[in-house]
């Protein structure tokens, strides 16, 4: 079998990519390792970038998040017992929207499926041969039996833990990875939000997220230790920990409730050292990794694909490897800098047990600068609506 593109991955950012490459006439085909209801099923990213709304508005797969995508004017900053509000509209006029990355997946999978855009699921990528030639072949497992296509472009959307940043040799010694000391439980719960708008709380017990959904379904957060089982944790005891973690005016209008889905998601940061090699590219996950402070992780993965898509096009139509050749600087330059803006909004809100007494003051001063600076606050609005692509 022979395609123009494979994409290995489908997540947010191969099913993105995939539909992108297909508007335009190009050969697609995407290899997802799982059941396409196991995808569905992880509950991840809630704020999503102008840039990535346009995006996905553009393609086709915008209906239900122009109709129940939710538009967030600012987001509110808390302490121990106080909270302040960051404005992005009156600030710079721009806005985020609430819409969690299940239904970006779910309305990406229906628009791949009325285009007739070929998902192989339960398909999971065992070897990339080649990808240094113009005649790439991707080999894979599916229903038992190994298959192969060939291509002439391999594009890796598989996260993270996937096969195709280790392919690439320069990415084998890789200095840009930061493990730290705790991670974030979160859970889902069928009640309304504690507010209209987001609170990022910088507490003495930690950092706690109140996030949402919709209207009537919450996402809340709590900062746990490196290691922490998800099974010590009821329902009852996540609650009195985030309880302790917000301003009392704002846990009386609290209303809790049994959760929906509880897990805990470990918090890193890593960038690779080059995200093209020949004619394979990475995009999203697979290239870099965000702690979710700065709700960065999804959105870098769309403007990964803006970059990729305009380098590929450029291919395919014109017959020119520069844009592919730049592709991996293009996109590294803004994804640095999202990288700076979650690491620095990372340290400020988390109570590391590794910090000393000196660093302890640079967070809460860095907070009380960002609480009286209108400076600061535009600062923090540009780079958390997203920076331009
Ligand atoms: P994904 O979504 O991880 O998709 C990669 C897909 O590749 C498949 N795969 C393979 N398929 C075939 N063969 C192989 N060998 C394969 N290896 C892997 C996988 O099954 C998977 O379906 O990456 P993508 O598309 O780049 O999208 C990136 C986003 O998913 C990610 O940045 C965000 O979800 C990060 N993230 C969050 N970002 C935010 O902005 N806000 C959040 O609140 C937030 N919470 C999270 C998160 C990521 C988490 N993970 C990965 C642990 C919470 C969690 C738990
Ligand atoms: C979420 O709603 O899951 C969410 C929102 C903002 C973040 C991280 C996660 O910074």
């Amino acid at each position: 079998m022979f395609v123009q593109v494979v994409i290995i991955g489908g997540g947010p950012s191969g099913l993105l990519l995939a539909a992108k490459l297909a508007a335009r006439g190009i050969d697609v085909i995407v290899l997802e390792q799982r059941t396409r209801k196991y995808v569905l099923s992880r509950i991840r990213a809630g704020v999503l970038e102008t840039g990535t709304v346009n995006q996905l508005v553009e393609i086709g797969a915008g209906k239900n998040l122009l109709q129940n995508g939710l538009k967030h004017n600012g987001v509110f900053i808390a302490t121990d017992e106080d909270m302040f509000h960051i404005d992005f509209k009156e600030s710079i006029d721009k806005q985020v929207t609430v819409y969690g990355q299940t239904e970006v997946t779910k309305d990406l999978y229906e628009l791949l499926d009325r285009r007739n855009i070929p998902i192989i699921h339960e398909a999971k990528v065992e070897k990339i041969l080649d990808h240094t030639s113009s005649r790439p072949t991707v080999v894979y497992e599916n229903n038992g039996q190994t298959k192969s296509v060939q291509c002439e472009f391999v594009i890796g959307c598989d996260g993270f833990h996937g096969i195709s940043n280790k392919i690439i040799k320069r990415n084998q010694e890789n200095p840009y990875l930061i493990q730290l000391p705790y991670g974030w439980l979160g859970i889902l719960s069928e009640t309304p939000p504690v507010e209209d708008e987001l609170i990022y709380s910088r507490s003495s017990m930690g950092f706690a997220l109140a996030s949402m959904r919709s209207k009537s379904l919450s996402r809340y957060y709590v900062q746990v230790p490196t290691g922490e089982n998800v099974g010590n944790w009821s329902d009852a005891r996540f609650w009195e920990s985030f309880k302790l973690r917000i301003p009392k005016h704002v846990r009386s209008n609290l209303i809790t409730g049994p959760s929906i889905e509880k897990s805990i998601a470990p918090l890193r940061s890593y960038v690779a050292n080059t995200m093209q090699e020949g004619h394979l590219l990475l995009c999203g996950d697979a290239a870099h990794i965000v702690p979710p402070t700065g709700a960065k992780g999804l959105n870098l993965a769309a403007s990964d694909v803006y970059y990729a898509h305009e380098a590929l096009v450029s291919y395919f139509f014109n017959n020119q490897l520069d844009k592919i050749n730049e592709y991996s600087n293009k996109a590294l330059m803004r994804v640095w800098k999202s990288m700076r803006f979650s690491w620095w909004m990372t340290r400020m809100f988390h109570h590391d047990p590794n910090q000393n007494p000196f660093e302890e003051k640079i967070g809460e001063s860095e907070l009380n600068h960002l609480k009286d600076s209108k400076l600061m606050q535009s600062v923090f609005s540009d780079n958390y609506t997203g920076l331009p692509y």
